[in-house]
């Protein structure tokens, strides 16, 4: 138990990037104890160890060289003592990484990480980074006295652009490394390894809910010599028997990926100061009667806990007043996420208010700060509202001015390129610019430059309201929750956030906002046809059915509700269960939570 000397001593080695928080919570929910590497003599202390990657392969490389940690660490490995590396934790083990030309990893195995390639989708389109539950299934048939660590038929979450992907090199070493394998669209890549003391998976294990603490457990409960090996070099083994495609026939179908399913709640002050989930109609929060108090449906951290437990894919919390103050000091927000973090182990997002800013004592804080303090406290992405949409405004402009477009200074920017493109999600909040369709030369008052997001009647694929019937309309960007227009719209938004680094899209509707009507098909399509980072479609949903409608019209990766949680409406096993009924994948655990 926690605290009993008599156990094995576990390190966790941290370089200082991304979320490192949830492992550490993920490992005292076990039950167990830790410490920090903080020196090189610790790894002499260490009887096991952890190295939870996080951001960019280069960074890894790179941040472990600067604070001396590479050779100590590659000694570690070496000695024959228990390791288990988590995503870039894996791929710091390989040669070589496509990420960063001329960056070496710790070349324990001799093969090159490379990147997915988005136009090998086999059956639909392939967004990079690979982000979402996927399967894992054993590379080999176990021997009859594996101790196993892990379940067959469980999902893991993955986030990532490179991977050992089969057939980017000789792969006589690689496959006798290869734990599991799992398929993204029609590329294979090794998705956990395991020989000797090395075990490291590609996906999060303190992401993956349930099934990813299982692993974790398995592993910290395994004693000490059934996870090690004699000193480096491992002997020589023969060519494993590979199983080189899923043996589950429901899994060939699609990319790989489950379809998403996240849980979102806006949080706010109400009028007595305390914080509250809310949610309104167009983002109008207030009640119609009593006295026009905001909606109170529950408390933040409580609503996270029972989301996860429903099996929410994932959490997003959003500040939607934040664009009044949003300092750093004292932000409730950051209490919030360091409470669920510690209870919800599936991806958080928290937005609102991550942008530059300016403390109560007058200490400025950069995005880049901000950000890293929400990462610190647990959240694994940050997702960005307003300030998106005046950034990709001022790069149109200076483009138009013939200057370089990008500065290397927008938050997104320097977030990107700290913490990895998967962290940063950009929130949409369009409305639609109606035009009636009866009036002649209608067309002639459509903005040029929006005319490649306008929709008719005719194109339309959404279910009409009566009013919305002989118009058409283009989707025009907005700031500070939909209160401020701006001449841009949502693909160039899209393309826009996506050159500057963005990782995902959340793509809201202040039109379809809480309507229950079903999301905007229009929208989503529009968006998701023009980027190659994934979507998650928001707003409207109503029913199980306006999910599985989502997944197949649109293609996007996620879907995401409020309204119908909150008022519990319909659950999310409700909705799973109608997706799979319509035969989409959904993750499923087999597990107690
Ligand atoms: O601009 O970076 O500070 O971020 C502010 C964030 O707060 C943005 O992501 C913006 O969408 C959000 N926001 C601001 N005001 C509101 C409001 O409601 N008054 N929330 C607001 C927008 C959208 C979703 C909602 C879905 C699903 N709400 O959060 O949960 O539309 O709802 P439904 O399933 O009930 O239809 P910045």
């Amino acid at each position: 138990m926690a605290g009993d000397s008599s156990r094995p001593k576990l390190y966790i080695l941290d370089y200082g990037a991304g979320n490192v928080r949830s492992l550490a919570n993920s490992i005292t929910k076990l039950g167990f104890d830790f410490e920090w590497i903080k020196d090189e003599s610790d790894f002499d202390k260490a009887d096991k160890l952890v190295f939870p990657g996080v951001g960019s392969f280069y960074k890894a490389a790179h941040g472990l060289e600067e604070i001396g940690m590479a050779a100590p660490l590659k000694r570690y490995i070496q000695s024959g003592k228990p390791y288990f590396g988590i995503c870039i934790g894996m791929q710091v083990l390989f040669e070589s990484s496509e990420e960063t030309e001329g960056a070496k990893g710790l070349g324990i195995i001799p093969y090159p990480i490379s990147k997915f390639d988005a136009n090998d989708a086999g059956h639909g389109k392939k967004s990079v980074p690979h982000m979402g539950w996927n399967g894992a299934w054993r590379a080999t048939a176990p021997a009859a006295d594996e101790q196993s660590l892990l379940l067959p038929n469980e999902d893991y979450y993955f986030v990532h652009s490179f991977a050992a992907l089969r057939g980017k090199g000789d792969e006589s070493e690689l496959l006798k490394y290869a734990y599991t394998l799992s398929r993204y669209g029609n590329e294979t890549f090794v998705s956990s390894i395991r020989r000797g003391n090395v075990f490291a998976t590609q996906f999060h294990p303190e992401k993956s809910g349930p099934a990813g603490l299982d692993l974790l457990r398995r592993w910290l409960e395994a004693p000490v010599a059934a996870v090690s090996s004699a000193p480096h070099p491992l002997p020589a083994v023969p060519a494993p028997q590979l199983i080189a495609a899923d043996p589950r026939p429901a899994r060939a179908q699609g990319t790989g990926l489950t379809s998403r399913i996240v849980a979102c709640l806006d949080v706010r002050s109400n009028d007595q100061g305390d914080l509250v989930v809310t949610k309104g109609d167009q983002y109008d929060v207030r009640e119609k009667e009593d006295g026009g108090n905001v909606r109170n449906l529950g408390k933040p951290v409580s609503l996270a806990s029972k989301y996860y437990q429903a099996g929410a894919d994932e959490v997003c919390f959003l500040n939607i007043t934040s664009f009044r103050s949003s300092a750093l000091q004292d932000q409730p927000m950051l209490d919030v996420v360091r409470a669920s973090a510690e209870t919800v182990f599936v991806p958080l997002t928290v937005g609102g208010g991550i942008k530059d800013t300016v403390d109560p004592d007058g200490t400025a804080r950069s995005a880049l700060e901000v950000a890293g303090a929400y990462f610190r406290a647990g959240a694994d992405k940050v997702s960005i509202g307003s300030e998106a949409v005046i950034n990709v405004q001022d790069l149109l402009e200076r483009e138009a001015r013939g200057e370089p477009a990008l500065t290397g200074k927008t938050g997104i920017e320097t977030i990107s390129k700290a913490y990895g493109a998967q962290a940063v999600v950009v929130s949409f909040d369009p409305k639609r610019v109606y035009y009636d369709t009866t009036v002649p030369n209608w067309i002639e008052q459509v903005p040029e430059a929006h005319r490649a997001c306008l929709v008719t009647g005719e194109t339309s694929t959404t279910r009409t309201k009566p009013e919305e019937q002989g118009k058409a309309w283009w989707y025009q960007s907005t700031i500070s929750g939909g209160r401020d227009v701006r001449d841009i719209d949502v693909i160039q938004l899209a393309k826009g956030v996506e050159r500057l680094g963005a990782g995902e899209l959340l793509i809201n509707s202040v039109d379809r906002d809480g309507s229950g009507k079903g999301f905007d098909l229009d929208l989503i399509r529009l968006i998701r046809d023009a980027v190659s980072i994934p979507v998650v479609a928001s707003s409207g949903a109503g029913s199980p059915g306006d999910f599985e409608e989502v997944f197949v019209k649109t293609g996007a990766e996620a879907a995401l509700a409020a309204g119908i949680f909150h008022r519990d409406e319909v659950g999310i096993d409700d909705v799973k269960a109608s997706l799979e009924k319509d035969g989409l994948p959904v993750r499923r655990t087999a597990l107690a939570v």
